[in-house]
């Protein structure tokens, strides 16, 4: 693997998964493998997990790393070609990707999506001026589309929670107060076709995801309907992708409650976290037997680790 920006990067899934169960079967094995190299975790946007399941992914196998918070004492970065730098950005990500790469054998990069331009968020800038500049491989760390190192954890977790054949995966729509990046929906969806779920996705109308993750996806307006008989339901809040980055509703009528899950087939509760409790999901389900969040939250060290370690096989 070169690079882990998506799903598309994985090219032999069940080399993945065999290094999915080598990890969960023995962290501690392979110390040798990140010897004398080093890694720089790159972020324009607040983390808690994403930033301590990557440190401690990289400590399991001996690779040192470095984390810079690139707003906190960097230089302001232009990404945009030919620009006349004489405002406020000071450098351009083709030498600060450069030399960044020169230091350093792995880079993760956090950008969230802006939520102002469509286009421009879509088109992914600041993953893929890294790709091209850098010259080492780069990890997303959630950029303005996708969270694939989420997106393995979650695959990871339903795997280890899943009692039979083709479970039921419901990704529910919820409410928040503030606008989302719809990253985390995306990349869950993007990954749902290499799984042998199913997958029913619900939100409310105007909630439509990118036709790129949803096109191959049972989709409705009915949450009670999605929820019945679900095994998994995943829950997340994201803004509006037709009107971009709007937030349409508040109300509370898409609230993930103890009345829903009944509705369920004793569901697992899944959220990527940091959640907003008692808006996105009532604490009779998060805190119930049947919410996952902590495991969850655990295999990103498991994804992580596994991420690391197939970029460092072949690097
Ligand atoms: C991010 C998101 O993409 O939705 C990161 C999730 C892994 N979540 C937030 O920014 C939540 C912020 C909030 O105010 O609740």
């Amino acid at each position: 693997m070169q690079h882990f920006t998506s799903a598309q990067d994985i090219k032999d899934w069940s080399l993945l998964w065999q290094k999915v169960q080598q990890v969960k079967d023995d962290s501690q094995g392979r110390k040798a493998l990140g010897a004398g190299k080093a890694m720089c975790l790159i972020f324009l946007n607040a983390s808690l997990r994403t930033r301590l399941s990557t440190q401690r992914a990289a400590m399991n196998i001996g690779l040192d790393t470095v984390v810079f918070d690139i707003n906190q004492g960097g230089w302001q970065l232009e990404m945009a070609d030919g620009t006349v730098m004489n405002g406020s950005k000071a450098e351009h990500v083709k030498e600060a990707a450069a030399v960044i790469g020169s230091y350093y054998d792995l880079i993760g990069i956090r950008a969230f999506a802006q939520l102002k331009d469509r286009d421009e968020d879509y088109q992914e800038t600041i993953v893929q001026q890294f790709k091209k500049y850098a010259g080492v491989p780069i990890i997303s760390l959630e950029s303005s589309v996708r969270h694939p190192l989420q997106s393995l954890t979650d695959l990871i977790t339903i795997e280890e929670y899943r009692k039979k054949e083709c479970p039921k995966v419901v990704l529910s729509w919820a409410p928040h107060p503030r606008a989302l990046p719809q990253a985390v929906a995306n990349s869950f969806l993007e990954w749902m076709p290499h799984t042998d779920y199913e997958v029913v996705l619900t939100h409310p109308a105007g909630y439509e995801l990118a036709n790129e993750f949803t096109q191959e996806i049972r989709t409705t307006t009915n949450q009670r309907e999605a929820l019945q008989g679900a095994d998994f339901v995943y829950v997340k809040n994201w803004s509006s992708y037709q009107e971009y980055g709007q937030v349409l509703r508040t109300d509370d009528e898409w609230i993930i409650n103890k009345d829903k899950m009944q509705l369920t087939n004793n569901a697992h509760f899944m959220h990527c976290l940091p959640v907003r409790r008692n808006v996105v999901v009532a604490d009779q389900v998060i805190d119930s037997s049947n919410s996952l969040v902590i495991p969850q939250a655990a295999h990103r060290v498991t994804a992580a680790q596994t991420v690391l370690e197939l970029l460092l096989d072949h690097a």
